[in-house]
């Protein structure tokens, strides 16, 4: 007969994963999520890694996920605090192949610094919570989790608490289950979150909350279990498993899917009895949500919002209310679905005018060459992104500050090459690069990576930053060297005149094709801090066949008419659109005869 292993709850998920079809597993130890990690680096399948930080290793699993590897991602609670911001805007791309992020909670801070109750995260972000009570269903979940994430499109938060990840009990195997492979596609509008494209991502995600709000009716995790009492409860996660043993006699609503909450389930719970605990460790996550139904119930009055609770505290709390006459039943108000607007149309006698990056701009001429690359360019936010939209289409991310790097580096670890690149601007290369390019040399991962160091954070206005030593009041101290920087971690890095369109076409490519960890920095500064008189580029009509390639760059100064190209006065002279000229009908007059030119 097969043994069944006795498993925590944590190394239940860590082989629920495997099981799973899991691709790589990640995280940043902290009690009580640390085993998950440490289970896993001893099973065959999975890539495995500690990261740097939480940030970073989410960043990592969604890298994994967009090249199509089922990616799990763990953490302590206060880990999701310094994973937030890609956690929050995640809910708006949503995957590729599937995600779960496993958040493991601390009631009673056995070993940490606060208490907070993840399971708000999972209402705030509009993303399923799956809340496991023991170690079987811990095993059961993930793929439960991971087959959720990929129909619905959308990170699945696990959530664990410190007895359900350190309890032990006997875990039955199942028979592997996994997800179709699904290959990487660039998707601008899904990936890019800049705000034309996330505000319709935000609308689908109040969509889907619906959608999972009905899927979470249906789900066979939440179990209406039958009782003999007039007594039920309302419940997820370890704080079952104390109810069912204080009050064996009771009927459960026991809540596997705790979020979003199956309202029409609970008013069930209501037609078979008149008295109605929310036992919950912590807040009143569950019991907020059955008041705005209108329903009576009983919860956090009796019951403590602190610490861990156990059979006996719940007994206890609850006990002494039965002496009470049951309230009087009441239907509840189901809230109607919520109205979502579509994206606002652009107005139909108005032009459209989408962003564009300004004429000189340094950016532009890298993304010139970047773009006849065939690696997948992971991106990050500042003007730099613009570089995203048409006609440049070399961007094919944006996530959140500092991003790029680890989903760069997720995407290199799960196809084990380097397949894509990153392209971070030097404010956020200070704010949140370098924490991921230290990760991506720890863990070996080839890459490139591309600082546009425009000398300032341009895109807030010009504020300085530790490159430039620039404080508000404009006096300067010490400013830190990117590529010296780099060199200190062990990352070769060189820097090019990001005009100089030779120079940064054979560091790309040298890069790419060397195919290690290695650091580009395009360094010219923006042109709006650069107001001297500029020449202007010339056309040579005759020369000229109209090919576009020019257009393409998407510099506001070349206009393209019918019978020729029009360089307007706004051209700066940066000479970027005579690099791409292959007929050379593109040039800049000698600097003598610049007469006339400046904007
Ligand atoms: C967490 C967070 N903080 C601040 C911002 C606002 N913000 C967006 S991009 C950016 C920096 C852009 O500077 P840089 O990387 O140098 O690129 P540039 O605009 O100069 O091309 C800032 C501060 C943000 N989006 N997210």
């Amino acid at each position: 007969m097969e043994r069944i292993p006795f498993l925590s709850g944590n190394e239940a998920i860590a082989r629920g994963a495997v099981r799973a079809g899991l691709g790589l597993a990640c995280g940043y130890p902290g009690t009580p999520s640390t085993e998950i990690i440490e289970e896993l680096a001893g099973l065959a399948g999975p890539i495995v890694e500690w990261c740097i930080n939480e940030k970073v290793a989410l960043e990592t699993g969604i890298g994994a996920s967009l090249a199509g590897a089922r990616a799990l991602v763990t953490m302590k609670h206060v880990g999701l605090n310094v994973a937030a911001d890609p956690f929050m805007t995640l809910a708006l791309t949503g995957v590729n192949a599937g995600l779960v992020v496993v958040s493991a909670d601390d009631p009673g801070m056995h070993s940490s610094q606060n208490e907070q109750d993840n399971r708000h995260f999972a209402a705030f972000a509009k993303v399923p919570m799956l809340e496991p009570s023991d170690s079987q269903e811990a095993y059961d979940f993930v793929a439960w989790a991971f087959d959720l994430s990929e129909e619905f499109d959308t990170p699945v938060l696990l959530r664990s608490t410190t007895r359900v990840s350190h309890g032990r009990g006997r875990v039955v195997p199942r028979a592997p289950v996994g997800g179709e492979a699904v290959a990487y596609v660039k998707d601008i509008a899904k990936y890019v979150m800049v705000p034309e494209y996330a505000r319709e991502r935000n609308r689908l995600a109040l969509v889907r909350l619906e959608a999972l709000r009905r899927r979470a009716e249906e789900s066979p995790l939440n179990i209406l279990e039958a009782g003999t009492t007039d007594i039920g409860i309302i419940t997820s996660g370890i704080a079952y498993a104390y109810a069912r043993e204080a009050f064996p006699k009771a009927w459960f609503l026991k809540l596997g899917m705790s979020h979003p909450l199956p309202y029409r389930k609970i008013a069930k719970l209501y037609e078979s009895v008149s008295r109605v605990f929310v036992v919950e460790e912590l807040d009143p996550f569950l019991e907020d949500q059955v008041r705005a139904l209108g329903l009576p119930v009983v919860g956090k009055e009796v019951i403590p919002s602190n610490g861990e609770l156990n059979q006996e505290i719940v007994f206890n709390a609850f006990e002494p209310v039965l002496k009470r006459r049951p309230p009087r039943r009441r239907r509840p108000v189901f809230p109607p679905p919520p109205v979502v607007t579509p994206a606002p149309r652009p107005v139909d006698d108005l032009p459209v005018r989408p962003p564009v990056l300004c004429p000189g701009c340094p950016h532009r001429a890298v993304y010139a060459m970047l773009r006849r690359q065939s690696v997948a360019v992971m991106g990050d936010i500042g003007c730099y992104t613009l570089g995203a939209l048409p006609p440049l289409l070399s961007l094919e991310s944006c996530l959140c500050m500092g991003a790029s790097i680890g989903m760069m580096a997720g995407m290199n670890r799960a196809l084990g090459r380097l397949a894509a690149a990153a392209v971070i601007g030097d404010s956020t290369f200070f704010h949140s690069g370098i924490t991921p390019l230290i990760d991506a040399r720890y863990n070996e991962t080839p890459g490139l990576v591309i600082v546009l160091d425009n000398r300032t954070t341009a895109m807030t206005g010009h504020q300085g930053h530790p490159g430039t030593g620039l404080h508000p009041d404009r006096s300067s101290g010490p400013a830190l060297d990117i590529e010296q920087l780099c060199r200190g971690i062990g990352v070769p890095a060189t820097t090019v005149d990001a005009f100089d369109e030779e120079a940064v076409k054979s560091a790309i490519k040298r890069a790419l094709t060397g195919g290690d960890l290695s650091v580009l920095v395009a360094l010219a500064p923006c042109i709006l801090m650069d107001r001297s008189p500029h020449e202007r580029v010339v056309v040579d009509d005759d020369r000229c066949n109209l090919c576009g390639l020019c257009v393409e760059l998407g510099c506001p100064a070349v206009v393209a008419g019918d019978e020729t190209i029009a360089i307007t006065g706004d051209c700066t002279g940066c000479g970027v659109c005579l690099a791409v000229c292959a007929r050379g009908a593109l040039s800049l007059p000698e600097p003598a005869d610049a007469g006339g030119a400046g904007s």
